[in-house]
C-alpha cells in the first residue's frame, strides 16, 4: 500500500521516497526509533539513518545498504528490515530479542547521488558523483583507509577507482568518522551489496583469514541457514571475499575489522546469481527482504555479545 510520498514496499523508490517512508516510520515509532545523518554527500544530499534502540546501554550494529549505486535490491531490503523491526517488535518475539539484544543502525543508502544518478541518467551507475579531473565518481567499496589502493582497485575513469586518497569520498568520510566515535560500542558492521548471494568475511585484501574468523563462518553458516529455510531455498555461500568473489583493497568489510575491530564484519551479497543481476524484478523485493532479514534475525540470536 502506498505510505509517505508515493513509497511502496513491493516497487523500487526513488531517494526522496525512501527519505519520507524512513522519517514517517521513525516518527510512528519514536518509541524505538530516531533517524539522524552522517553527513552530507557530495551533492549535498543527506546520509540518513535510523537508529533503533529498545533502550540500556547496549551494544551497536551497522548496516548500510547502498554503498553501490545499481544495486538497487539494497536499500529496497534495508528498508523492509527496518519496517519489520519498528511494526513487529511488540508482535513478533524473534524480533523483540534481536532488538532487545543490540541497537541496530540502519543507512538505507550510503552513496545516495549514486543512487539518484541511477534514477535520472545511468541505471548502472556503480560509483560516487565527485569530481575527479575528467572523470566523475570513485567507488566507495575501495576509498576506506585499510590496504588502501592495492589489489583489485583501478585507475581514475574505471568502475572501480580507488579515488586520489583514503577518504576521498565525503560519503565513507562521514560514516568512518561516525563509526570511529561508535567504535567503543560497536560489535557488527554489514556492507549490503548485489549480487551473488555471498555471505562474506574479512579479509578482502589477501586470501587469508583473521582471528575471529572461526566465529565470523559459524555465525554466517547460521544465517545462510536461515536464509535457505526462510521459504525460497535460496543458497549463499559463505567464507572471506578473497576466496570466495575475488581480492579488493580498501573495502568497507576490511575496514571495519582491521582498522575499528569489529568481530561482526560482513558483507553480504543479495540475489541473484545474474540472471538478473542489477535489474532483479520488484517482484523478488518482499522475498528477499524477507529471507534476508530472517537471516539477520538468526546472526543476531548467534552473536556473542563480549
Ligand atoms: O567487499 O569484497 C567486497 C565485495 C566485493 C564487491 C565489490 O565491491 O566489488 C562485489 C561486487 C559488488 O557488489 O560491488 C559484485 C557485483 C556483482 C559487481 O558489481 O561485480
Ligand atoms: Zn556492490
Amino acid at each position: 500500500k502506498s505510505r509517505a510520498g508515493g513509497f511502496q514496499y513491493n516497487r523500487y523508490n526513488t531517494l526522496s521516497q525512501i527519505y519520507a517512508e524512513l522519517r514517517s516510520l521513525a516518527s510512528s515509532h519514536s518509541n524505538l526509533a530516531s533517524v539522524f545523518s552522517t553527513g552530507r554527500s557530495y551533492e549535498g544530499n543527506e546520509q540518513l539513518a535510523v537508529k533503533i534502540s529498545s533502550g540500556g546501554n547496549k551494544k551497536s550494529y551497522f548496516v548500510n545498504c547502498g554503498i553501490h549505486a545499481r544495486e538497487w535490491i539494497t536499500p529496497a531490503t534495508c528498508m523492509y528490515m527496518i519496517r519489520e523491526m519498528l511494526t513487529k517488535y511488540n508482535q513478533d518475539s524473534s524480533v523483540k530479542r534481536m532488538v532487545d539484544k543490540m541497537d541496530w543502525v540502519i543507512m538505507p543508502s550510503l552513496n545516495p547521488d549514486g543512487y539518484k544518478y541511477t534514477w535520472s541518467g545511468n541505471r548502472m551507475w556503480r560509483r560516487t558523483r565527485t569530481r575527479h579531473g575528467s572523470c566523475i565518481g570513485a567507488d566507495p567499496n575501495r576509498n576506506w583507509n585499510y590496504k588502501w589502493g592495492g589489489v583489485g582497485t583501478s585507475s581514475r575513469c574505471s568502475d572501480t577507482y580507488h579515488g586520489p586518497r583514503p577518504f576521498s569520498e565525503v560519503e565513507t568520510y562521514n560514516v568512518a568518522k561516525y563509526l570511529l566515535k561508535q567504535r567503543r560500542n560497536l560489535i557488527g558492521y554489514m556492507d549490503i551489496h548485489a549480487y551473488s548471494q555471498l555471505w562474506m568475511t574479512p579479509w578482502g585484501y589477501k586470501k587469508a583469514y583473521p582471528n575471529d574468523n572461526g566465529e565470523q563462518v559459524r555465525v554466517g553458516n547460521i544465517a545462510a541457514t536461515a536464509l535457505k529455510n526462510a521459504g525460497y531455498g535460496t543458497t549463499y555461500k559463505v567464507g572471506p571475499s578473497s576466496v570466495i568473489i575475488y581480492a579488493t583493497t580498501g573495502s568497507t568489510g576490511d575496514w571495519a575489522s582491521g582498522v575499528l575491530g569489529v568481530k561482526y564484519s560482513y558483507a553480504l551479497e543479495l540475489r541473484d546469481k545474474g540472471r538478473y543481476g542489477f535489474i532483479l524484478p520488484a517482484n523478488q523485493i518482499i522475498p528477499t527482504g524477507h529471507e534476508t532479514f530472517a537471516a539477520m534475525k538468526a546472526m543476531a540470536n548467534a552473536m556473542k555479545m563480549s
